[in-house]
C-alpha cells in the first residue's frame, strides 16, 4: 500500500503538540529540525516539516495526504479540503482589536477606518458579511505596532492570552473567527484504510486526555 504523507509545522507554536501527538500515536520517526521529511520506521507514513501557510495547498494539491495545520491558515489560504479531526490545541481567536483610546464602540464605526492585518481574505470576508467599509492593510507582520505608528486605525491579529494586545496599548473589539489545530485531509480519501487507521489512533489519543 501506498505511504502516505503528512504535513505538520516544521517550528513555530504547531510544532511540538503536533510531534507529540504523532508520538502518542505510537508512530516511530526521529524529529530531526534540518531535514524536511521524516520516515516513520513502523508505520507507512513520512512526516514532511513545512511552514504552516504551505500546508493546506500541499495537502489540496495531493503533495500531502494529510496535514496538521491552524483553521485560520486553512480559512486565509481559502484551499478545499476536508477537516477529519479537531486536536484541541493552538487554540486562539482571530479578533479585531482597537487603541484604548479609540472612539470605535459599534462595527458600524470601523467604516472609513483602516484595519492592519496578515488574514487579509477572512478580514475581508467577515466585512463583507457586516456590510462595512474598511481598508484593509495587508502587512507582513508585527500588526501589533501598526495603530501605535499611525499607519491604522485598529487590527485584526490572532490573540490567545491577550497579552501582546494589553502591552501594545490596544483592547479586543470584535470577534472574527476562533481557531484550533486540525487534521486536514483530501476530499475523496475519507475511504484510504491507512487514514482511517491514523485518525483512530489520533481520536484514542484525544479521548485518553479527556
Ligand atoms: O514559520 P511558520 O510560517 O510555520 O509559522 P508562523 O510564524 O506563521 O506561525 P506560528 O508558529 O506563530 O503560529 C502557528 C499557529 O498557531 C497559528 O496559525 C495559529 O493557528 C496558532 N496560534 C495559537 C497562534 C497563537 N495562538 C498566537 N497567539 N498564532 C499566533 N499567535 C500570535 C499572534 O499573532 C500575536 O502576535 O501571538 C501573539 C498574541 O499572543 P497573546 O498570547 O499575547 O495573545
Ligand atoms: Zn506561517
Amino acid at each position: 500500500m501506498k505511504t502516505l504523507k503528512i504535513a505538520i509545522q516544521k517550528s513555530g507554536r504547531l510544532n511540538e503538540k503536533s510531534v507529540e501527538l504523532l508520538k502518542n500515536c505510537g508512530l516511530n520517526f526521529e524529529n530531526y529540525k534540518s531535514s524536511l521529511i521524516s520516515p516513520v520506521s513502523n508505520f507507512p507514513l513520512e512526516i514532511l516539516f513545512l511552514r504552516d501557510d504551505d500546508i493546506p495547498e500541499y495537502v489540496q494539491d495531493g503533495i500531502a495526504d494529510l496535514g496538521i495545520v491552524g483553521e485560520n491558515v486553512i480559512q486565509e489560504t481559502e484551499v478545499e479540503v476536508n477537516y477529519l479531526q479537531r486536536l484541541g490545541f493552538g487554540k486562539c481567536a482571530l479578533k479585531i482589536a482597537i487603541t484604548n483610546s479609540s472612539d470605535i464602540t459599534d462595527l458600524q464605526h470601523l467604516n472609513g477606518k483602516s484595519i492592519a492585518t496578515t488574514y487579509p481574505a477572512i478580514l475581508g470576508k467577515f466585512l463583507k458579511e457586516n456590510k462595512i467599509q474598511s481598508e484593509i492593510r495587508n502587512i507582513s507582520g508585527s500588526v501589533e505596532i501598526a495603530p501605535g505608528l499611525g499607519l491604522a486605525d485598529a487590527i485584526c491579529d490572532l490573540v490567545s492570552t491577550g497579552g501582546t494586545l494589553k502591552s501594545n496599548g490596544l483592547k479586543p473589539f470584535a470577534d472574527v473567527m476562533s481557531s484550533e489545530a486540525v487534521l486536514i485531509g483530501r476530499n475523496g480519501d475519507e475511504d484510504n484504510v491507512l487514514i482511517q487507521e491514523l485518525i483512530q489512533r489520533i481520536q484514542s489519543v484525544l479521548r485518553a486526555k479527556e
